[in-house]
């Protein structure tokens, strides 16, 4: 063996392998069910599971351990999906006026015209809002069975008056007939991370663009390793089914 294939063998066996290590995130305190991580600085923000799903807030000690600091949202219907912006924005689903479900953000519902015009069973699922609180990547599903029939994403932009409506052909590449939803959107907007249902499994993916106005490319699968969902943090956090529940993984 020559002295390259060596260290190349010895650099294996360290686990210098190039594919990514999946590890399981802990939220000391928590014991339940967690899902649809929101990751901003410190703080994570998840939900529990179920029609009554609550929305919890947890803070970083490293990448794989957090502490639970408490409920943030509690209402008797389903709360979850949380997402912040760097401009202070806290939006999350509601479950609190279905059909439809509806996005709120600061308190309020989100406007726009990808609320009126959707009427039951399409319903907004989800939103990753942009860093400057000027753009939501929003789902558009038709909740007529469970899971949905048909889900999509879409670009909404922030009007003068305050309402978001929808950028055409943004999703072209990415919106099939399978269930693309839980937007992952990073900072500059020009990657994006996103979850796609083909039949009952669930994969994460991921793809790019070259400007905020553009449609985004052809994406590729990234987590294909088990029924994965809802990523955050740069596509590196994530929820997956184990056994009857839901746990977090770090795969970057
Ligand atoms: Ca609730
Ligand atoms: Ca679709």
């Amino acid at each position: 063996m020559t002295r390259s294939l060596i260290v190349i063998a010895a650099l294996l066996l360290m686990g210098f392998s190039s594919a990514p290590i999946e590890q399981p995130v802990t939220v000391h305190g928590y014991n339940g069910s967690l899902m649809e991580p929101e990751v901003s600085g410190n703080m994570l923000f998840f939900n529990s599971e179920g029609p009554n799903a609550d929305i919890y807030l947890a803070s970083r000690i490293n990448d794989y351990n957090y502490q639970l600091v408490g409920k943030v949202v509690a209402t008797p219907s389903f709360d979850g999906a949380a997402s912040v912006s760097d401009a202070g924005d806290f939006c999350f689903s509601s479950g609190s006026n279905y059909p439809p479900w509806i996005i709120i953000c600061n308190g309020a519902p989100l406007i726009g015209d990808f609320l009126t015009e959707p009427r039951p069973p399409m319903t907004n699922m989800d939103t990753d809002i942009s860093a400057d609180g000027q753009r939501h990547y929003i789902v558009i599903s038709k909740h007529d069975t469970d899971p949905p029939s048909e889900s999509n994403l879409f670009q909404a932009q922030k009007q003068p008056d305050g309402s978001f409506n929808i950028v055409p052909d943004i999703f072209q590449n990415i919106n099939t007939s399978n269930l693309e939803y839980a937007a992952d959107i990073l900072p500059g907007e020009l990657m994006i991370f996103f979850t796609r249902m083909v039949g009952r499994d669930a994969t994460i993916w991921r793809a790019i663009r070259s400007a905020i106005d553009q449609p985004f490319s052809m994406p590729s699968v990234v987590v294909d390793n088990g029924f994965s969902e809802g990523s955050t943090d740069n596509g590196c956090l994530y929820h997956k089914r184990v056994g009857s529940g839901f746990k977090l993984f770090r795969r970057c």
